[in-house]
């Protein structure tokens, strides 16, 4: 198999318990995702990412592991996972599995022996530290509160990043490094094709766990994150990961690594980095102005576009990039990156231009490509997600008002993209005969799949039209590898960029309710793809209008 056999592909990310629901029990599930395989390869996708499918008590929805070698029940059996492979593997689709070793689940035997003996072998799995007064530093979780809960019956504390029933695994026990290599490579020698690999960046600690000046909020405490700067080094550990798995079957990996900095680049992604591609997060850590959800923005299209060029020009001589709207820890992208009062099926199909042919392997999350949005909850109870729920409780206590504190969790809870796939407007969307496990109070289910597909001007058959790209015979080798290079730079809220390889391809997408007006360089050979019916030109004058998106062949 060809090295970087990855490069060039179009991926689609899965989050199973909302996919598709084969045995009616309310939870998507293993063979609900192989019944929908020829809908992926109709919309053209080579890589399929499963978010956790192992078995789980689901506090934190399948990234709380309790058995890295089992499939939960509610998802099916290993026969399903093993059937999935091979039927994906028919249609050529690669599968990748998502990898949680950060931490695993409070239920995996692992420490629940460790609880039942915290002076013994299992207790070195995890981190126990020894503390007389209190818990040992102010390092703050993802989730909130304190990242240290008490081992009962003992002075010691566990160190949890994330919530308490994701104890962290201590990856400096040479033991716990190897099992988890093993498992690493049981599941590559099934056939996967590769993971994602969650949280990656957080599994070297501060041994010293020293505190840290507060981040200013009322608890006093300091988070997790920023910590990680003095978490050094963490190359012999991702090295060590690589070199005894991921090298020997030639997986693909995409690392969810957050704020990397340029010097970063090239040991994560380099010729011989530490992955084959990380997430660009840029776009969508744009709205994070403040700490909390509460005070976050949404961003401008400029800012969106000065990004996209900045990252480019940072990285792409250094290696690829996945990129996203969206995924199951955030808001729908159509929601994130369009002005309310701007969304429609003309501004969604801009979004997806400006995502799918921009350089790097595109990750489309699942009803991305049916352009679902936001969705909507009353109250707080009706949310599942521990994030939401913390987020919302710590602006109630910073002083919001309830109605305030929901308003901000309902623009950035994770349960917006986790509510199930929109296959039909039946009651429950063609995705289950019985009530799903998660559903918002008002679900748009006009949009939805059935709808869309044999509508040949609809969201659903644009993706499709952008993923043809990849496998058209004279563009198709500059959208897979050609070089990205900005255009019309200067033009406000235009984001344009030609994609340059045995051929050239320019995009052009005027993302603003205005229209806008330039003037090409030459004539174009081709038109490729237009997100609107006609196209309004005058010799080399173009006339775009509102969110119209142009792909352009030379
Ligand atoms: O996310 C890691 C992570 O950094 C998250 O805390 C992220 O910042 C947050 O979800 C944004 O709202 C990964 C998984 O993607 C997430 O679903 C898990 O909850 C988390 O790891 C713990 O495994």
């Amino acid at each position: 198999m060809e090295k970087n056999w990855w490069k060039g592909k179009v991926a689609y990310q899965i989050y199973p318990k909302s996919f598709n629901d084969s045995n009616n029990d309310g939870v998507g599930d293993l063979k609900g995702i192989t019944e929908k395989l020829d809908y992926l390869q109709d919309l053209g996708i080579d890589i399929l990412w499963l978010s956790p499918v192992y078995k789980s008590p689901f506090v934190d929805q399948g990234y709380d592991i309790a058995d890295y070698y089992a499939i939960d029940p509610i998802f099916g059996t290993m026969d399903d996972m093993d059937e999935l492979i091979m039927e994906a593997k028919k249609r050529g689709i690669s599968i990748i599995m998502d990898l949680v070793i950060n931490h695993c689940s409070d239920q995996h035997e692992w420490f629940q022996k460790a609880l039942a003996d915290p002076n013994g072998e299992y207790a070195e799995y995890f981190y126990f530290v020894e503390s007389e007064n209190g818990v040992p530093n102010n390092w703050r979780s993802y989730f909130g509160g304190s990242v240290w809960d008490k081992v009962p019956g003992t002075n010691k504390y566990y160190l949890h990043s994330f919530h308490k029933a994701q104890p962290d695994l201590n990856w400096q026990n040479p033991v716990v490094r190897e099992k988890l290599f093993n498992m690493v490579n049981w599941w590559l020698e099934k056939g996967i094709a590769g993971f994602r690999v969650d949280a990656i960046m957080n599994i070297k600690k501060d041994l010293s766990w020293s505190s840290l000046p507060s981040d200013g909020e009322e608890d006093g405490l300091v988070t997790v994150d920023e910590v990680l700067a003095y978490a050094q080094p963490i190359e012999p550990f991702l090295t060590e990961l690589k070199e005894k798995t991921f090298d020997r079957y030639n997986a693909f990996t995409v690392g969810e690594v957050f704020d990397e900095t340029g010097d970063e680049l090239q040991f994560l992604i380099g010729e011989n980095g530490m992955f084959s591609s990380i997430f660009d997060f840029r776009p969508i850590l744009l709205d994070r102005k403040g700490k909390r959800w509460y005070t976050f923005e949404q961003s401008s299209a400029n800012a969106l576009k000065e990004t996209i060029y900045k990252t480019h020009k940072l990285t792409d001589s250094i290696g690829i990039l996945s990129t996203i709207i969206e995924n199951h820890d955030e808001a729908r992208g159509a929601t994130r990156f369009i002005p309310a009062e701007d969304i429609s099926d003309t501004s969604k199909k801009a979004l997806a231009t400006l995502q799918i042919l921009r350089k790097g392997i595109p990750f489309i999350y699942q009803g991305q490509e049916i352009g679902m949005e936001n969705q909507t909850f009353d109250t707080i109870q009706e949310y599942d997600d521990i994030n939401t729920i913390n987020e919302y409780h710590v602006a109630i206590s910073d002083g919001l008002t309830d109605e305030d504190a929901l308003h901000a969790v309902q623009k950035y809870s994770r349960d917006n993209a986790r509510t199930p796939m929109q296959w039909t407007d039946q009651e429950y969307f063609g995705f289950s005969q019985v009530k799903p496990w998660l559903l918002s109070s008002h679900p748009n289910r006009q949009i939805n799949v059935a709808s869309q597909i044999n509508d040949a001007t609809s969201v659903l058959s644009y993706y499709k039209k952008l993923t043809a790209l990849y496998r058209h015979a004279l563009y198709g080798e500059s959208i897979r590898s050609g070089v990205f290079r900005p255009v019309y730079e200067s033009v406000d809220h235009l984001i344009a960029y030609e994609r340059v390889g045995d051929r050239r391809v320019q995009v052009l997408i005027n993302f603003s309710n205005q229209e806008q007006r330039i003037t090409l360089e030459e004539a174009y050979t081709e038109l490729l793809v237009n997100n609107l019916e006609s196209i309004n030109q005058g010799g080399l004058e173009l006339y775009l209008e509102p969110y119209q998106a142009l792909v352009l062949g030379y």
